[in-house]
């Protein structure tokens, strides 16, 4: 038997995809620097450029989900990081807001097997949300930390011997191809 637990280093290169609220940018920004920094410290190459990272720009927490979603669906990513920051005004939108883009994500991440990170604040305050993106911690580099365990342990899953979704992987895939993409195709197969 086997204990599962993912780790932070790379075994073979993997794909990241960050979905970034331009919604309190003040604060999303400063996520993503954390993210990038702790990305790049565990030898992510984050040149947008580059093979290993995409990011995708959304105008609002609103909108994280069903752009997570889609790119969950392509099959290309290990994991998913989403970022916004959801602060409250002086109307209920903050919660309607707030409750569709926390289980918008969550529904994201069950429906396709990809894992999606939430790395969403809600806050009272500009103040709360920005101590929480710099000033006095930084949660950008914790989200990253979540997306590495997570493809990690996904990818140990993956592995397990018996495990029907391992045949399933096309033969011209690209290393780096999440096998969590691909557990509707398993359900279909008899192996
Ligand atoms: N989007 C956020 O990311 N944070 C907020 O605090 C916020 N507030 O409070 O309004 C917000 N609203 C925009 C929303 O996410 C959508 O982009 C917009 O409603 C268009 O669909």
């Amino acid at each position: 038997m086997a204990v599962l637990e993912g780790n932070f280093h790379q075994g073979e290169p993997r794909r990241f995809a960050l979905v970034i609220g331009r919604f309190n940018d003040l604060v999303t920004e400063k996520l993503l620097g954390a993210c990038q920094d702790c990305l790049k410290r565990h030898g992510v190459d984050v040149d947008p450029h580059g093979e290993q990272v995409d990011y995708a720009w959304v105008p609002g927490s609103f909108e994280i989900p069903m752009v997570a979603r889609q790119l969950a669906l392509t099959g290309r990513y290990n994991a998913i990081i989403c970022l916004g920051a959801v602060i409250k005004g002086q109307t209920p939108h903050f919660d309607y807001v707030a409750a569709e883009v926390s289980k918008g994500i969550a529904a994201a991440s069950f429906q396709t097997g990809v894992p999606i990170v939430f790395g969403v604040l809600t806050t009272d305050t500009m103040q709360q949300a920005l101590e929480r993106a710099g000033i006095k911690s930084n949660l950008g580099w914790s989200y990253a930390m979540s997306a590495l365990e997570m493809s990690s342990l996904m990818g140990q899953i993956q592995a397990l011997p018996n495990n029907p979704q391992n045949g399933l992987l096309s033969a011209g895939a690209a290393p780096t191809l999440p096998s969590a993409a691909v557990p509707t195709q398993a359900t279909s197969t008899n192996q």
